[in-house]
């Protein structure tokens, strides 16, 4: 199936995890693993923040990770790094509103990788899909500490907007969620939730990853 098809997009996102080192109390090939074994399904590369791996060593880190992502068939999706994500023929990249225009990432890229667009308004929504965007990140729909910078939360908001004005691509709340909120962001109309901290600073990752996956599917 080609991954970029909505209806298997929406299951590919169910529970997607972003990471990188600065996120990681151990080894960030282990909870990669751990969280893999606890059923996330889709992967997201972000070497963000304070001390985070630059030039080489980023890259020898985006390969690791990408192994384990092909050894148990879980997409691989940079964040930001459009030229990182073509050297490692990655599944697809993901980008804020700050990068390229979506379809200038889609010329470079070309049409057999996903492209995720951090989306915060209808506007934005509507440009994102124009230029070929194939899933939108929605958030923060809770408090978050992750990003400095962060736009305050507005729930859910975004999410419903654009379900109830007939726009149907593939949606994955994040900021802030847990297993105990995840519910209400489905609910909704995402198609999955993402997160870093919920899964990456859990003291068992494997069961983080279990419970938000059995919330996402169950409600
Ligand atoms: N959303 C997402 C995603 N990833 C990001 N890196 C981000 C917003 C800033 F979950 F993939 F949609
Ligand atoms: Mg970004």
């Amino acid at each position: 199936m080609n991954i970029r098809n909505s209806d298997s997009l929406k299951e590919t996102l169910k529970v997607y995890f972003i990471m990188g080192s600065p996120n990681c109390k151990e080894n960030p090939a282990r909870v990669l693993e751990e969280a893999i074994e606890g059923g996330i399904t889709l992967f997201q590369f972000r070497e963000k923040g304070i001390e985070a791996l630059t030039g080489d060593k980023k890259v020898e880190l985006a390969k690791e990770l990408q192994q384990i992502c092909r050894k148990h068939q879980i997409p691989f999706i940079v964040n930001d790094d459009i030229d990182l994500a073509i050297e490692l023929n990655a599944d697809g990249v993901h980008i804020g509103q700050e990068d390229e225009p979506a379809a200038e990432v889609r010329n470079k890229i070309g049409h057999e990788k996903v492209i995720g667009v951090s989306v915060h308004s209808y506007d934005e929504a509507m440009n994102a899909l124009e230029g070929g965007a194939d899933y939108f990140g929605i958030g923060p729909v809770f408090p978050t500490k992750t990003k400095a910078d962060a736009k305050p939360s507005n729930g859910t908001k975004l999410i419903e907007e654009l379900r109830d004005k007939g726009i149907s691509i593939p949606i994955v709340g994040i900021g802030g969620i847990t297993a105990e909120n995840a519910g209400s962001v489905i609910q909704a109309g995402a198609d999955g939730v993402s997160v870093i901290t919920a899964i990456s600073h859990a003291d068992s990752v494997t069961e983080a990853a279990k419970s938000l996956k059995r919330r996402v599917f169950e409600g």
